[in-house]
């Protein structure tokens, strides 16, 4: 079990809306009207700036360890997949979308059935693969069993907060018995604000976790609660970010960062960036689907 970092990341999160790479609009492009470079991308066409929009991607993902791609897989797969949520939740725990009263528990389970069936593989978009592609910088990866499965947190009570438990990563950086996460993404299946319950990351963190490898040598394993109590232990300042919208460790920026989006986004996160789960304080039921590539 995971010990939690005390009085850590307390305060106003920066929301990723202001600093993801594919929520800008495109400047306009000689030729190009302004109303034309804007219009929403259609996810299953070829896209005429692939290497530019990945290359963005990718200089984003490096630096700060995730990417957004908004309107990655089409919104009316995304509406598809939240009812088959809802009709999983009503199955399992006798809940109904229009009554809030049945939104219990705040994060219910069993829905593991759902990723293996394939409900949530239409997320495996041609726009997704490209992007994919473009963050590892090869087209061979091994694609995944299935493309995720279901994170769903119902609204409590109190104010929004930073989380002060739940920082991890998902797998040991060094990997497990010959396996690895190469990738990570969270995709959105309905809107989620901020303090809507999306999930937090500590945007550069995976630089400072590629700094504790190094200095830590081979033989250390990585594995998250090691990893997340070294990178928190580097600076006083990053047990307490109470008001502060940003620190810098080692020449690294760091910040968290809570993830936003509307339905058909992702984010892709580096398999070494800490990330946590946040109390959802909306009127809404939190929908996401987290997946990633195991090698
Ligand atoms: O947003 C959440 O509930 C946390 C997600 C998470 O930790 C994960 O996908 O590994």
């Amino acid at each position: 079990m995971e010990r939690a970092v005390r009085g850590v990341l307390t305060g106003p999160p920066a929301t990723d809306r202001r600093v993801g790479v594919g929520r800008r609009a495109p400047a306009p492009r000689p030729g190009v009207t302004t109303r034309e470079a804007i219009r929403p991308m259609d996810v299953n066409a070829p896209r005429k700036h692939d290497d530019e929009h990945g290359h963005a991607l990718r200089t984003h993902y490096d630096e700060h360890g995730y990417a957004r791609l908004d309107r990655a897989f089409p919104a009316t797969a995304a509406a598809e997949m939240a009812g088959a949520v809802w009709s999983a939740l009503a199955r399992k725990h006798g809940i109904d979308p229009k009554r809030p009263s049945t939104w219990t528990p705040a994060q219910p389970g069993g829905l593991g059935r759902l990723s293996k069936v394939g409900v949530f593989d239409r997320l495996g978009s041609p726009a997704v693969v490209a992007a994919i592609g473009a963050l590892l910088g090869r087209q061979d990866w091994p694609r995944p069993g299935n493309w995720g499965g279901p994170l769903v947190t119902f609204p409590t009570p109190g104010p929004w907060e930073v989380p002060t438990g739940g920082w991890h990563l998902d797998f040991p950086a060094r990997g497990a018995n010959g396996v690895g996460l190469l990738l990570k993404w969270l995709g959105y299946l309905a809107p989620v604000g901020r303090g809507g319950g999306g999930t937090v990351v500590l945007s550069g963190s995976h630089r400072l976790v590629a700094r504790f490898l190094r200095e830590a040598g081979e033989a250390e394993p990585g594995r998250s609660p090691a990893v997340r109590d070294a990178v928190f232990g580097m600076d006083p300042r990053l047990r307490d970010l109470r008001g502060r919208p940003e620190v810098t460790v080692s020449g690294i920026p760091v910040r968290v960062v809570e993830l936003t989006g509307e339905p058909g986004d992702v984010v892709f996160l580096h398999p070494h960036l800490l990330h946590a789960p946040a109390p959802n304080r909306s009127g809404s039921a939190r929908l996401m689907v987290t997946g990633g590539l195991l090698v």
